[in-house]
């Protein structure tokens, strides 16, 4: 589809494009995400989810959940790649065990740690602006990702405070109970988002469960910092 190759070249020349002047819906616009994936030739590293907390939909006027998919290259964050990059604080899980149904999100083992996380989006739409068909199919503005050291998983590590710091002064303030009301639920929601989009979740893929709080511009030569209280720091 046109949409997907206009998205991939956006990311390429860091040049960003108009919003489909076409609507289309919520599945079409999950396989112009999987035909950019295609094109970008690489693996998946994991999946990510979307808009889980009211800070982030409030900020992006968007109301449903969103899946993404993760590649291996986005681990490797260069503020130089990208076009107007954002960043935010996330949970992220390591899944224990192939998830292709909701049941199998249940079983002991989907996840075996948990970390914190960093995510940068970088949407390739003018302005940072687009509607929930829009965002899903440039993959939910899905740009970069680093993950602290992981602990093993405690299901009962939900209720935590996030502490965003950029440049040594806190940005945002909230706790990993924003998400979804309890984090826990993401893997439940990823693998119902993923059944529907026809993806199975592999062993060992990462799961970013959405970010806590709104995002921030991501500057360069910027000192990022998240820290979950008992999971720990990461920093960019
Ligand atoms: C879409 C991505 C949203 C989150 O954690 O809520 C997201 C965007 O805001 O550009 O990653
Ligand atoms: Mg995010």
């Amino acid at each position: 589809m046109k949409l997907a190759q206009a998205l991939h070249e956006a990311a390429l020349s860091r040049t960003p494009i108009p919003q489909p002047v076409d609507d289309f819906d919520v599945a079409t616009a999950y396989e112009i995400q999987e035909e950019l994936l295609t094109l970008r030739g690489e693996p998946l590293s994991g999946v990510k989810l979307g808009f889980t907390s009211e800070g982030k939909r409030r900020q992006m006027g968007v109301n449903d959940l969103i899946l993404g998919r993760l590649t291996p290259s986005m681990a490797e964050v260069d503020v130089a790649k990208y076009i107007h990059p954002r960043v935010e604080p996330e949970v992220a899980y390591l899944v224990g065990r192939r998830i292709e149904t909701v049941e199998d999100a249940l079983r002991p083992g989907a996840v075996v740690a948990v970390a914190a996380g960093l995510e940068v989006i970088d949407s390739r739409y003018e302005n940072f602006r687009f509607s929930l068909e829009s965002v899903i199919a440039d993959n939910t503005s899905a740009a970069g990702y680093a993950i602290g050291p992981w602990k093993a998983y405690d299901p009962d590590d939900w209720n935590l405070g996030v502490l965003f710091e950029i440049d040594g002064r806190p940005v945002h303030v909230g706790s990993t109970g924003a998400i979804l009301g309890d984090p826990r639920r993401a893997v439940v929601e990823a693998a119902r988002l993923a059944v529907q989009v026809g993806l199975a979740i592999e062993e060992g893929a990462l799961l970013l469960a959405g970010a806590a709080t709104p995002a921030e511009p991501l500057r360069e030569g910027a000192r990022v910092q998240v820290e979950i209280q008992r999971l720990g720091k990461v920093v960019l």
